[in-house]
């Protein structure tokens, strides 16, 4: 039990745990155990809370639960795995499941991408991914590019590579920070980009601050750029048109490492299978997670150009190639879930299905536009985001009280500073697409 005191702050129903032992990660603690938001089920497009209520899930769970929930073919390879190898070691031993996972995968990458490197989160999946880099040259002979590069309001996750390389101050400040990182600038640019429909007009150019770091620190001392093809946590700030062909042409001029953290636009999000395909830019690496296993089981991936992995397969081959790796890399569990996602996608042909949505769903989220307080609206894929004024003196507070009323009328939205994100399951059907933009509609209309 917690302290009296404490109890005393906590809104219990008859069958509310005790809240006080459990820190939760990125939440306003105090706040959420004044008023709790509990979750207690799954099924389809639907959550029920701990007090019996159904939720309308408009943001897929965290951006991972593509295939909806409580889908029964995962639970039973999970089950029928567990059953069998609930674990083998990670390091000098194998299984063929994380074989084959390797495989499915290196089929949905974009050419090349064919070689997988396992991990169980998108934050190991970045540092995983930075290091994989630093190996690539050092094998080659250019040891001195040491150099990463991130973009402002970039989010990597939260380990010390992937702040150092992220751009978002609150998750930076008061944490040190992975020596020789530089920032392109973000894109984000309302002023001139407001309400576009399909990509953004401005801002190609911005691309060039990576041909201005090469100026200042010379190409031989910069090792990779990371970027999310669309930085959704930081308010889906989609790309401009041709700013990704830019950085790719730039960082091949270079011989710059291009990475692309696909966390969140992997597995369908953009109705393509990577964010890759959807812009038809390629890069050298892809960060994975999130809808790798539907967010059943924790798991990452980074898929590699086979040349980088190439360059390491190299010395004596009785010695470890890239000294990197996690007890649960590959683990058995994670790769029987990310089997049966993998396979539901294709049987459903869901990435195609959220290509096939994606006009109607940017067309209500759209109609949003005009309302009060609403000052731009992107859409891009089965992702969206309504961005309000702040309210004065109160950076966040109006989009927070959006998601509050949104949670109480029913349906589930994501807030991160004054932008309200949304990203449904692809499973999602158009009456609860216009679901949830009513219930914004009258949540943004009543918000002070
Ligand atoms: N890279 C990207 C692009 C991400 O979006 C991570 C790395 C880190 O993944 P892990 O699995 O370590 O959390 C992410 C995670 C939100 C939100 O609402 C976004 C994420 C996580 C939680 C909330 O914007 N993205």
């Amino acid at each position: 039990m917690g302290y009296a005191g404490e109890m005393s702050t906590q809104r219990t129903g008859a069958n509310t745990p005790d809240l006080s032992h459990y820190w939760m990660p990125f939440t306003a603690n105090r706040q959420f155990k004044a008023d709790p938001r509990l979750f207690v089920a799954a099924k389809g497009m639907y959550y029920t809370t701990i007090d019996g209520r159904q939720v309308l899930d408009g943001t897929a769970g965290l951006w991972c639960v593509n295939a909806g929930h409580g889908r029964r073919e995962i639970t039973e390879a999970v089950a029928h795995s567990l059953d069998t190898l609930d674990y083998a070691p990670a390091f000098q031993m194998g299984h063929p499941a994380a074989f084959e996972l390797a495989s499915a995968l290196a089929e949905l990458a974009p050419p090349g991408l064919d070689r997988v490197f396992f991990t169980n989160s998108g934050s190991e999946s970045v540092d995983t991914a930075l290091k994989i880099a630093l190996a690539y040259h050092k094998a080659r002979g250019e040891g001195s590019r040491t150099r990463l590069i991130g973009r402002e309001r970039g989010y990597h996750g939260v380990n010390f590579g992937g702040l150092s390389v992220g751009g978002i101050v609150n998750n930076r400040r008061g944490f040190i920070q992975l020596p020789g990182v530089d920032h392109l600038r973000h894109t984000h640019d309302v002023k001139r980009n407001a309400f576009s429909r399909g990509l953004p007009e401005h801002g190609a150019e911005l691309a060039d601050d990576l041909e201005g770091l090469v100026a200042l620190h010379g190409a031989e001392t910069i090792a990779a750029v990371i970027v999310e093809p669309v930085a959704c946590s930081a308010g889906v700030l989609i790309p401009p048109k041709s700013y990704l062909q830019r950085l790719r042409a730039i960082c091949d001029r270079h011989g710059i490492l291009l990475i692309f953290d696909e966390v969140i636009t992997g597995f369908g999000r953009l109705g393509t299978s990577f964010g890759a395909q959807y812009f038809g830019v390629t890069p050298d690496l892809i960060t994975t997670a999130k809808g790798l296993t539907n967010g059943a089981v924790p798991m990452g991936a980074v898929l590699v150009h086979r040349k980088i992995h190439d360059a390491l397969m190299a010395g004596p081959p009785n010695l470890i190639e890239f000294f990197h790796g996690y007890t649960y890399s590959g683990h058995p569990t994670a790769c029987a879930a990310g089997l049966a996602v993998l396979d539901i996608y294709k049987r459903e042909n869901l990435f195609a299905r959220a290509a096939e949505l994606a006009p109607l769903w940017q067309e209500a989220v759209h109609s949003l536009k005009g309302r009060r307080h609403v000052i731009d609206i992107r859409i891009i894929g089965l992702v969206g985001a309504i961005e309000v004024d702040m309210r004065s003196g109160a950076p966040g507070a109006r989009a927070y009280d959006v998601f509050l009323t949104c949670y109480k009328a029913g349906v589930l939205v994501r807030v991160t500073g004054d932008v309200v994100a949304l990203s449904p399951p692809l499973i999602i059907e158009q009456a609860q697409i216009e679901r949830i933009v009513t219930v914004l509609a009258d949540a943004i209309d009543g918000a002070a």
